[in-house]
């Protein structure tokens, strides 16, 4: 039997779509008019109904290596038949401590150990926990305290959602999120910064705002500021210059760790292996997840200093540090899937590609500048982000319609609100990049 067929059957005309209460989705609209995905392979996917769909996202920002990648199929399936899973707590195996290790070698500075968790709500989680590990560790036990930023997404857990600053996802659970919590401004001004090509030039005095949450709570009980060093999910919007550095300046000053949570921009989408080498800004915690397995096999990681390490581990006299992890920490199988998905990164040069292709990258996407309500266009690395006006009266009904006639003609883009973010897999060719631009130009103009 082909995969298709088998699909073929899976989704007979008996598959009934009303028992999945699908994640982020409009239910009722997705089950009245569905958009099903079948296989993928490469730069695409194919839809259940035959059509090829060139994917610009990345599955959800996730798949860097491209679909299906033979050796990171391969690693998974010698995996699943080796060692199907093993405990982490007490116990060990040599898949974990063995990606454990590849991946220190590639962090920045002196992040040199690696705690793993199965998303990248968990590691934002954990990151958090960790942090306030330390300042018990170091006896600062009032060091409790976190910032976030406006507009951040850190995921899903009540940590993540009560340092994040996406409105909608904060307002169900409000009652009930971390009591001391502070949040920087964010630093998105298409009034200043519309249409720049790469890192705007204004904003960077936005990160000073840490001094006024510093005079109104006291350093010394703040643990820990989290910032996506680009954010993603609220619409692709790129640090100002100078921005980071300042952050982790004022960071320093007052004796706070900086976390970056890379679960976007970890494993090459900036052209770097993380955003924090393409800003020459080492945080002290780093959070990743998708890349690290090219999403083959869900995985989550925070990467941590040294320092940070020592200072837990060394509190405890004996017995168990941190009062933390999860059944599946450092899977057999994601930690193959991580193993060999860096192997790609590293022989196929794809952080490199992401960097070298940039330049093309970012001139296809400004070429849409013009466009029938098209208010701003960024990009860094191999991400885009196209800001269309909203409609009076229906925000975000734009970017979904743009969003659908493009899934209509073969394109698979993403959209928040009025924003397309893009951020194709790695592996892109220069002609694949003209068919995504193209394709949504041509929906920007049907859609108006
Ligand atoms: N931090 C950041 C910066 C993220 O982007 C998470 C944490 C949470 O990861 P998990 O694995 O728990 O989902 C994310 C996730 C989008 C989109 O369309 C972005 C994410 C997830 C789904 C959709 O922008 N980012």
């Amino acid at each position: 039997m082909t995969e298709t067929a088998t699909i073929a059957n899976v989704l007979g005309s008996e598959l009934s779509l009303e028992e999945l209460w699908m994640p982020f989705t409009a239910n009722r609209a997705f089950k009245r008019a569905p958009r099903l995905l079948a296989t993928a392979s490469g730069m695409y996917y194919t839809s259940v109904d035959g059509r090829r769909v060139l994917d610009g996202t990345a599955g959800l920002w996730c798949v860097n290596a491209g679909h299906c990648r033979e050796p990171i199929v391969r690693a998974v399936q010698e995996a699943a038949a080796t060692l199907d899973f093993a405990p982490g707590f007490q116990m060990g195996h040599p898949y974990s401590f063995a990606l454990a290790e590849r991946v220190a070698e590639m962090l920045p500075g002196d992040l040199d150990h690696v705690f793993f968790a199965n998303s990248g709500s968990e590691a934002v989680d954990s990151a958090l926990k960790i942090a306030m590990a330390y300042f018990q560790s170091k006896g600062e036990t009032q060091r409790v305290r976190f910032v976030g930023r406006l507009r951040g997404y850190h995921g899903v857990g009540f940590g993540g959602i009560s340092v994040g600053g996406i409105e909608p996802n904060r307002r169900a659970y409000m009652a009930q999120l971390l009591p001391q919590v502070d949040h920087l401004p964010h630093t998105h001004d298409i009034s200043r910064n519309a249409f720049t090509r790469g890192e705007p030039t204004h904003g960077a005095e936005l990160a000073d705002d840490l001094e006024r949450i510093v005079r109104e709570r006291g350093a010394d009980t703040i643990a820990a500021v989290i910032v996506e060093p680009m954010a993603g999910s609220t619409g692709v919007l790129i640090p100002p210059k100078g921005y980071l550095k300042r952050l982790r300046e004022l960071c320093d000053k007052h004796g706070i760790l900086l976390i970056f949570d890379e679960v976007i921009t970890g494993f090459g989408r900036l052209g770097t292996p993380f955003a924090a080498d393409y800003f020459g800004v080492v945080p002290d915690l780093m959070t990743v997840a998708k890349g690290l397995t090219n999403a083959a096999v869900p995985m989550g990681a925070v990467f941590v200093r040294h320092a940070i390490y020592d200072t837990v581990v060394n509190a405890t006299p004996a017995g168990i540090e941190l009062f933390h992890g999860y059944t599946y920490s450092g899977h057999p199988l994601a930690a193959a899937a991580g193993l060999a998905t860096l192997e790609v990164y590293e022989t196929e040069g794809l952080f490199e590609r992401a960097a070298s292709l940039a330049p093309y990258w970012e001139n296809a996407l400004h070429s849409l500048r013009g466009l029938p309500h098209v208010v701003d266009i960024r990009n860094l690395g191999l991400v885009g982000g196209i800001e269309l006006e909203p409609r009076a009266g229906a925000p975000g009904a734009r970017g979904f319609e743009v969003f659908v006639d493009c899934f209509n003609r073969g394109v698979l883009a993403r959209v928040t609100g009025d924003i397309i973010a893009l951020s194709p897999p790695l592996i892109i060719e220069k002609a694949q990049i003209d068919e995504l631009v193209g394709t949504i130009g041509a929906a920007i103009k049907a859609v108006a």
